[in-house]
């Protein structure tokens, strides 16, 4: 599908014509979520890691007017660049590729373009969800996994938010919540939210079974949520100190809206000294693995 508004980079053009099983990842996190240089070393990290479990990885981007599936190694690196770039939700998309802006894809927008291409292994940090305080501000990674028929691979809503009522979100809209080898949904940065998981798996093929039933069924987004790696996770009761510090300066700053995440993150990195963005790279790589294994399980 190399047609006006989407382009395949050659190494997943590669994958599609030998049936290989492809992972969708997003690059907001590499734009906006780590700071430079590490961002490029996790982007390519993660791409390792999901070549290494035997499936092709297909970062998404938008350039010159098109959504790429696929990013090269070279257009990657224009990603971590970040300059001339915007963040792009599903909101933006129309107006990104119509003005042939430049624009990094979040989660909605990864998993939005990975349906239309047929891939459904996405795997990303943690997924946007209800805002704290402004509960309209509902991240469009909700409603995506409402709508599309992709499996989203993640460490949890991110901590910055209302994890409870994210999780409803989900329930209310049908999307099934799988907990990696866990009972409990984790915050993205700590072990636990407290919350429950709809099932728990402990298998790619487990995970893939429910998939195919639940797609065969006519069921659309699922979430699988995997443990940060516990030697790196941030214990809740430290994390909940800096974020209302973090929150009551974005709202002092007038920050809201596209930029608040990526403000949150950015604070939250500083305030721990750099070990928030080693946990951030830890479990991104995780997570593209993991998502790996189960997209080749998809394909078994
Ligand atoms: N996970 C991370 N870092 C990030 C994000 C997720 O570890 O930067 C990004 C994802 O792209 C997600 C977006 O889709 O933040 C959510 O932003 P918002 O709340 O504005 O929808
Ligand atoms: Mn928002």
């Amino acid at each position: 599908m190399n047609d006006a508004h989407f382009r395949f980079g050659p190494h997943v053009e590669a994958a599609r014509a030998s049936g290989q099983p492809l992972v969708a990842l997003e690059t907001v996190v590499v734009a906006f979520g780590l700071p430079h240089p590490i961002n490029l070393q996790v982007a390519h990290e993660m791409e390792a890691a999901v070549r290494a479990e035997g499936a092709v990885p297909a970062t998404i981007g938008l350039l010159e007017g098109r959504i790429v599936i696929g990013l090269t190694p070279a257009e990657l690196a224009e990603f971590a660049g970040g300059e001339n770039l915007r963040k792009i939700s599903r909101r933006d998309i129309a107006v990104a590729l119509a003005r042939g802006e430049r624009g990094a894809t979040t989660v909605a927008a990864t998993a939005w373009a990975a349906a239309r291409v047929g891939i459904r292994a996405v795997a990303t940090g943690g997924i946007g969800g209800v805002h704290r305080g402004t509960p309209f501000d509902v991240s469009n990674d909700l409603p995506t996994l409402a709508t599309e028929p992709v499996l989203v691979v993640c460490a949890g809503p991110k901590a910055v938010l209302d994890l409870r009522a994210t999780r409803e979100w989900l329930e209310t809209h049908g999307v099934p919540v799988l907990g990696w080898g866990i009972e409990t949904i984790p915050a993205f940065y700590s072990a636990s939210s407290g919350l429950r998981v709809d099932a728990r798996v402990d298998t790619a093929e487990e995970t893939a079974a429910i998939a195919r039933v639940h797609w065969a069924v006519g069921g659309k987004g699922i979430l699988v949520v995997v443990p940060p790696p516990a030697d790196l996770a941030l214990p809740m009761g430290r994390l909940e100190a800096i974020l209302e510090q973090a929150m009551a300066e974005a709202e002092r700053a007038g920050v809201q809206g596209w930029a608040l995440t990526p403000f949150l993150l950015a604070r939250v990195a500083e305030r721990t000294g750099g070990e928030s963005v080693a946990l951030n790279r830890a479990l991104l790589i995780e997570n593209a693995r993991i998502a790996a294994r189960i997209a080749r399980a998809l394909e078994a």
